[in-house]
């Protein structure tokens, strides 16, 4: 049995048309060596799409991609990630699958306050595979709280459990901020555990759970996962051996610059430096300006002169990190991190406590401001009224204080 499983592919996910670009050959790529490579079939672990409501284009890549799987008679099994759902619960998925795409095995039904999973099965080998969705803000936990395991872990045969959930065991260390669950959340004696939602490369096998695998994404998805991951990919199972393929489609510099106590003239005449050190040919140059500086303003440090340079070097694309960037007059930042998700976590651990009139626990209190930002999230449908939509997202808001 060969299959492949791919993850957070967050089709859409990228601003700039050049990084766009690198994010769609590598979906295009991967697919092309599940073909190569003759997979009995594709697992997708959720968050193929950036947003609940793609854009046009990551729609029509997507099922592009998807017909030709289906073209080469490899079906695509998929669950549902923590950004594939509008508000309302609606996904993209559905309709992936109602045009035959993808086959999302995150079904079952709630018998007694108990959710029963079933199993999906593969026709050509066999394999039994299930899954659990993910929410955003692990939203998804009560789901598994109300899992019933033992039908599972009892079925004979090939098993695969997909999840999108960050599992304690298996973060490294940079995510320990993340919200996370035991892997004994997971039901045991599966084959394999098809993960998705944290984005690191990562294998491993601990008691009862064998061959527990995040792939990472496809391409990376910020100036973090470049910086980190360099480039992206996905795992091919061969008969019981796993193995990651890189998709390395540009190579990935870094140049860091320590700021702290230079002057905005001291730190462009050492980034000058850097860039004519280092060679650049096609490369994505990503730049990052740590530290305090002396004196003046960030402003002063001249990022043009230093992007340009790096341009004429031959980079393929350069970005730049300033976050962790600070002046002797403004110290006062108080949230530092790298992606929106952090941002909006940290400034919610700040702020929990202080809605005293709903008597709510932290967690719960949690719970509410997430479920209330993720209303506030719904986007403008095409052809809809500010009116409605107004109305629409007042709906939600309220159906959520109220409920
Ligand atoms: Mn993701």
């Amino acid at each position: 049995m060969r299959f492949a499983h791919i993850a957070d592919v967050h089709l859409g996910s990228w601003r700039e048309p050049k990084l766009r670009e690198l994010s769609t050959l590598a979906f295009i790529e991967a697919i092309k060596r599940c073909i190569d490579k003759k997979a009995d079939f594709v697992l997708i672990s959720g968050d193929l799409f950036n947003t609940s409501l793609p854009p046009i284009e990551s729609l029509k890549l997507a099922v592009t991609e998807l017909k030709r799987l289906k073209d080469a008679g490899i079906p695509t099994y998929t669950i549902a990630g923590s950004h594939d759902f509008s508000p309302s619960g609606k996904t993209m998925l559905d309709v992936l699958e109602e045009a035959d795409l993808v086959k999302n095995v995150c079904k079952g039904s709630v018998d007694e306050g108990k959710l029963r999973l079933e199993f999906t099965l593969d026709a050509k080998t066999g394999a039994k595979i299930t899954g659990m969705l993910g929410k955003k803000g692990m939203l998804e936990k009560k789901y598994y709280e109300d899992l019933s395991r033992k039908e599972l872990e009892e079925e004979k045969g090939f098993k695969i459990f997909m999840f999108h959930t960050a599992i304690s065991e298996l973060k490294t260390e940079e995510l320990e901020m993340m919200d996370a669950a035991p892997v004994s959340l997971l039901p045991r004696g599966f084959d394999y555990y098809a993960g998705g939602h944290v984005h690191i490369v990562k294998e491993a096998s601990i008691e009862g759970h064998k061959n527990l695998v995040y792939p990472g994404p496809v391409f990376p998805n910020s100036f973090a996962e470049l910086e980190k991951l360099g480039c992206g990919g996905f795992y091919l199972y061969d008969d019981g051996k796993l193995a990651y393929e890189k998709i390395e489609l540009r190579k990935v510099a870094t140049i860091s610059i320590d700021c702290e106590h230079k002057s905005p003239a001291q730190i462009t005449e050492k980034a000058f430096e850097e860039i004519t050190r280092n060679k650049l040919d096609g490369a994505i140059l990503l730049l990052r300006f740590a530290g305090t500086i002396e004196t003046g303003k960030t402003s002063e440090i001249a990022f043009n002169r230093i992007i340009e340079l790096a341009q004429e070097r031959g980079a393929y694309f350069v970005m730049k990190n300033t976050s962790k960037l600070a002046t002797r007059e403004f110290d006062e930042i108080k949230v530092k991190a790298d992606t929106t998700e952090e941002v909006e976590r940290l400034v919610m651990e700040e702020h929990v406590g202080q809605i005293k009139s709903l008597k709510l626990n932290p967690e719960q209190e949690k719970e509410l401001v997430t479920r209330l930002m993720l209303a506030l999230d719904i986007e403008k449908e095409e052809g809809e009224k500010q009116a409605d939509y107004e109305a629409r997202v007042n709906a939600e808001m309220s159906k959520i204080i109220n409920a």
